[in-house]
């Protein structure tokens, strides 16, 4: 794929995310939202690989995937903002997004959810189709996790494996939960895996170039994938500050976030004015998007807030904030 397709997906990303932090203040996107910057590139990378047929999964942290896959913006913002237009028709909210149309499966609040339900969509999907699942490191942390890996081995299924390390579960740093890196137990099922370290993870043009030749093989036949990816989460868990400037994480994560970030580093590829020019063209994309999502039907659930004892009607169902 060329670099400036890959440019555009992680900036498309990057702005639609941005476009959340500008107005979720005003309290109209009224769910949880866990942004993915500073991961863009392992969801931009992953599905340059995908075909629109192809089928994909992922978590609570699933914007990237979304749009990566070929997801709509405008039904994006709908989602977010329970609007009968949504991709999930405004149930959903930020973490259940669901497109068939671009082929997300779904994505999951439930940490680790998504692994056995890839594992039996890789088993109902013949090759030359893939299913693709993309998890964080806490889904590892999970017993589901080894049997879904175990499963996908034994079965030779044509599925690929994405685990976004950014090290920490919440605020949970690894050290603390792994007694070795997730792609060691892929290895001990005798599956194929790649350790990516982060100069490269979120580098997207060199990420893209690693995964060509393993993505193809299990489109080939070659059985199941894994490749762990370390990143860095440059917000909070959820929500739109910061837990490095809260002192929840250390001031190093937010250097490694500024030297790492997935925008600067393919910048370096691309001419200035070659990156304006698409960084323009997307952000007006984002905007015209936005604005449409606005004027869409909000999705209004009768009863809902009176059994929670107030006597407003609310609309969408993944109300407040986690
Ligand atoms: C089964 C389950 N346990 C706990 C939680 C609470 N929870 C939500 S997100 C999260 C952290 C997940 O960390 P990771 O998988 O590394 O993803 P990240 O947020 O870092 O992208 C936890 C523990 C949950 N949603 N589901
Ligand atoms: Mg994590």
């Amino acid at each position: 794929m060329k670099v400036t397709e890959l440019y555009r997906t992680v900036s498309l990303i990057r702005h639609a995310e941005l476009k959340i932090v500008e107005v979720y203040e005003q309290d109209i996107m009224q769910t949880p939202v866990h942004l993915s910057i500073g991961q863009e590139s392992v969801a931009a990378a992953l599905c340059s690989h995908l075909n629109k047929n192809d089928l994909a999964l992922g978590t609570h942290r699933g914007h990237a995937l979304y749009l990566a896959k070929g997801g709509n913006l405008m039904r994006f913002f709908a989602e977010l903002l329970g609007r009968v237009a949504g991709c999930s028709g405004g149930y959903g909210g930020s973490m259940h997004l669901n497109d068939l149309e671009c082929g997300l499966l779904g994505t999951s609040s439930i940490v680790g959810g998504a692994l056995p339900i890839s594992v039996g969509v890789a088993m109902a999907t013949p090759r030359p189709r893939l299913t693709a699942v993309l998890f964080g490191d806490g889904a590892c942390d999970e017993g589901v996790f080894y049997e879904s890996l175990n499963f996908a081995s034994l079965w030779k299924l044509p599925l690929v494996f994405v685990c976004e390390n950014n090290r920490y579960s919440v605020q949970t740093h690894r050290r603390h939960r792994h007694s070795v890196n997730p792609y060691k137990i892929a290895e001990a099922c005798q599956m194929r895996t790649l350790f990516v370290p982060i100069g490269v993870a979120n580098d997207v043009v060199a990420l893209n170039r690693l995964l060509e030749d393993p993505i193809q093989a299990v489109r080939q036949g070659g059985g199941p994938l894994f490749v762990e990816c370390e990143t860095v989460r440059t917000l909070d868990h959820h929500g739109i500050h910061s837990d490095i400037e809260k002192g929840f994480r250390p001031r190093e994560e937010g250097h490694l976030a500024e030297k790492f970030c997935p925008m600067a580093l393919i910048r370096k590829y691309l001419d200035p004015s070659t990156a304006g020019a698409i960084d323009l063209e997307v952000k007006k994309k984002v905007d015209t998007a936005f604005s449409q999502a606005l004027k869409t039907k909000p999705l209004v659930i009768e009863g809902h807030y009176e059994q929670l004892g107030n006597d407003t009607k609310t609309t969408g169902t993944a109300r407040g904030r986690a």
